[in-house]
């Protein structure tokens, strides 16, 4: 069955430090996702964007090395409204960004509509620092962390509760990039992940299938974050931190179809898309046919 789709742009740039990932949402619109949508047959509404404040215009009152905490905090709290609001109205929350500290508004959004949310981070990264293990201050590293209920309380408590998901309901996928405190973390907490390393030696199918199994078992909604880094930057040219030696496209669109095919997905975002930085606007439209695919786009 099919479930009518509200898209929600947010020109989050305030994550990091490169500008132009706030046109991220623009540029998804401008390469056609609403069309490519209602193509396949899905009610669409596009719910426009979330309200982002310039850096330096929220009182900064707590210390701290997070770049733009407060900014960041209150777009959160935002768009966690919203994404709960669409979920409300049975319809399907489709976030695109925006740089991945929007991640913590999303899932504050989703997580408590599930006993049991399941969470598939496809990203070159983990988004597992903290204050602590963070090496730039950039809270685009940090979502992930901060929705297991570690960091600082002004991103851990977004929504007004703390862990957004389990550990044992995350699987890492495409993770080529990680810090030393992540890498403790994702030990010390059992997280399941597929590094470059297990994508080239058992193939996207396995991982995928394995990744379906592992999650269909014991959750009862799975939020996609695709990050768009996460494919190798030759065919996301677009992205801020790019990393050498990423997932391709055509893997990145089979591990979509298997996705679709799965009808796991309950919610998803699309991040770090940078048209400043892209070519021909190539990421968003990667972006898109992603989109398209784990939407159940076929190609007879
Ligand atoms: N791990 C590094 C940091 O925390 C780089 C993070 C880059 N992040 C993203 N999100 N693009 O995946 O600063
Ligand atoms: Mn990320
Ligand atoms: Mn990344
Ligand atoms: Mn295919």
């Amino acid at each position: 069955m099919k479930k009518d789709i509200t898209l929600i742009g947010v020109p989050m740039d305030l994550g990091q430090t490169r500008r132009g990932v706030d046109m991220g949402p623009s540029a998804i619109r401008y390469a056609g996702i609403v069309e490519r949508l209602k193509d396949i047959e899905y009610n669409v509404l596009d719910f426009g964007d979330i309200e982002i404040a310039r850096p330096g215009t929220i009182e900064e009152t707590i210390e701290t090395n997070l770049k733009n905490l407060e900014e960041v905090a209150s777009a959160s709290e935002n768009l966690a409204q919203a994404v709960s609001n669409v979920i409300q109205e049975n319809r399907f929350p489709l976030v695109l960004g925006g740089d991945h500290s929007i991640a913590i508004g999303t899932l504050a959004g989703i997580s408590n509509h599930y006993e049991n949310l399941g969470v598939i981070w496809y990203d070159a990264h983990g988004d597992l620092n903290t204050a602590d293990t963070s090496p730039s201050g950039n809270i685009h590293g940090m979502p992930l962390a901060a929705s297991l209920g570690i960091g600082h309380e002004s991103l851990t408590r977004i929504g007004g509760y703390e862990q957004k998901v389990k550990p044992e309901n995350i699987v890492i996928i495409g993770a080529r990039s990680l810090d030393e405190g992540e890498k403790t973390l994702i030990k010390e907490r059992g997280i399941k992940v597929y590094t470059m390393h297990e994508i080239d030696r058992i193939g996207m199918t396995k991982v995928m299938e394995e990744t379906i199994e592992y999650l269909s078992a014991k959750t009862d909604g799975v939020h996609l974050s695709l990050d768009l880094d996460g494919l190798d930057p030759q065919d996301a040219p677009g992205v801020g931190t790019p990393v050498l030696g990423g997932i391709s496209y055509r893997e990145s669109h089979l591990a979509m179809e298997m996705l679709a095919e799965s009808q796991l997905i309950t919610s998803a975002e699309f991040v770090e898309v940078n048209p400043i930085l892209d070519e021909r606007n190539k990421t968003a439209t990667v972006a898109v046919a992603l989109m398209g695919s784990l939407f159940g786009e076929k190609l007879l």
